[in-house]
């Protein structure tokens, strides 16, 4: 494109497309001049509204566009005025997702727009909640971590002394067991159907140097972790898993935890279904047995089609998303095209994901984005052509220890259809000759 004359007091109006045929944009300047300004002229050529133009008060949309140099160029910006920043106004879909009539404290969840993001770290403001009792208010002067039970020395500790401890940072994914239900209906979007899963960097104390400072007795063979919200929610862990990568965080991407993932502490317990990543930590009691708590009897187990239910199926098992292009988005040019999306294994690293356009007949190779990182999410990438036609596309993650991502029929056969929690399935969308993506779980 050729420059074009800038001038600073009456933007011109943008090339017209059917340049050869018009007086072209300086001929037509001066012909809005003539008619009584800029602003108005153009504003009228964009067939706006009469009203906005005589107040003179928005200009033409396309005054700011090339090549013309926008009226945000030409004067000063706002001043450094905010004590925390927040994001452009103009990202208004870039929300989590609420549910009416989920919002309530006595059972709430939000969803993360994973649609919306890129790589793999979710903002905090924006990472998915899920709450049994509502968010307690905790002034961490007030808070205290008891550790007891089946250790040589009962220990209650302030915020102050956890962070004292040599503490680690690690990038970690977090998913809901019902991310998403294994029964219908089937959300719209992306943060509808698999929107109950975050990624963060984590930072806090290693549980096992903690149960060393308590002297950990050799019966000790479970933890059970609580939390100080209205629910008292807990969670029995296998010991092996405390003594292996469970973390005492305090920290969610460098800066302490949101209120809504726990603060002022909370148990993240890598890989494993969210629900056990109590919030708002406040006891960790060792013992020999698991406590069977309502959340391993009544919830978060899996009915089996023989009428029997599996219990402490907590590792979250491989799976992969393809967020982009992916449901309510739109496809507007024909040509080269790219899946992105995210894949993430409770049991490791991601070592593959394959995609597909034709439903699952064919597969190729996505690329993976570094860093591929254990048990958090892996981006991916894989180039497409579209030119008008409807496709399938959907996306398989296959982790280190070899496991591939299911079929949702593959998961019916192995578990029946009651089954509620851990829906790894792939996810297919559907793009439809006018580029429209929908969800292809009809
Ligand atoms: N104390 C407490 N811990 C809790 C919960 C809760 O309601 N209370 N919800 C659990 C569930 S079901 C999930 S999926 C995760 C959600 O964590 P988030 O809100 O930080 O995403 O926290 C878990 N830990
Ligand atoms: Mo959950």
């Amino acid at each position: 494109m050729t420059a074009r004359p800038q001038d600073a007091q009456a933007p011109i109006s943008p090339p017209d497309p059917e340049a050869a045929a018009s007086p072209g944009p300086t001929l037509q300047r001066r012909k809005f001049l003539a008619t009584g300004g800029a602003m108005v002229g153009a504003a009228a050529a964009m067939g706006m509204g009469g009203r906005a133009a005589a107040q003179g008060a928005a200009p033409a949309a396309d005054a700011n566009l090339p090549p013309n140099v926008p009226a945000w160029t030409r004067q000063l910006g706002a001043p450094t005025a905010a004590p925390y920043g927040k994001p452009s106004r103009f990202e208004t879909q870039a929300i989590r997702k609420l549910y009416p009539g989920l919002t309530e404290p006595m059972s709430a969840y939000s969803t993360t727009p994973l649609q919306e993001l890129d790589g793999i770290i979710t903002p905090n403001g924006l990472f998915y909640e899920r709450h049994h009792a509502g968010v307690p208010e905790i002034d961490p002067a007030q808070h205290r971590l008891m550790l007891h039970g089946l250790v040589e020395r009962p220990l209650i500790f302030t915020l102050d002394e956890l962070r004292q401890f040599p503490a680690e940072s690690h990038i970690y994914f977090m998913e809901c067991s019902g991310n998403p239900s294994f029964l219908p209906p089937w959300g719209k979007t992306a943060a509808e159907v698999c929107g109950l899963l975050s990624c963060a960097q984590w930072t806090g104390v290693p549980l096992k140097t903690l149960l060393h400072e308590a002297g950990l007795k050799p019966e000790g063979k479970w933890i059970i972790a609580e939390g100080a919200d209205g629910a008292a929610m807990n969670r029995s862990i296998p010991m092996e898993k405390c003594l292996d990568d469970v973390l005492v965080v305090y920290s969610q991407n460098g800066e302490r935890l949101r209120p809504e993932q726990g603060y002022p502490l909370r148990l993240f317990v890598p890989g494993y279904e969210g629900n056990t990543h109590i919030k708002w930590l406040r006891r960790l009691h060792v013992t020999e047995e698991p406590v069977h708590s309502r959340e391993e009897t009544a919830k978060y187990t899996d009915l089996m089609a023989d009428g029997k239910a599996r219990k402490f199926s907590f590792v979250m098992e491989c799976k992969s998303l393809i967020t982009a292009p992916s449901g309510t988005q739109r496809l507007t040019r024909k040509g080269m095209h790219e899946m992105r999306g995210i894949a993430w294994s409770g049991r490791g690293k991601i070592a593959r994901v394959d995609v597909s356009i034709d439903g699952g007949n064919n597969w190729y190779a996505a690329a993976l984005q570094d860093p591929v990182l254990d048990k958090a999410l892996t981006a991916f990438h894989a180039p497409f052509e579209w030119q008008g036609q409807e496709l399938m596309i959907m996306s398989r993650a296959i982790d280190e220890t070899g496991y591939v991502q299911p079929t949702i029929e593959q998961l019916a056969d192995a578990r029946g259809k009651v089954s509620f929690y851990h829906n790894n399935a792939i996810q297919p969308w559907k793009i439809s000759a006018s580029g429209e993506v929908a969800n292809g779980r009809a």
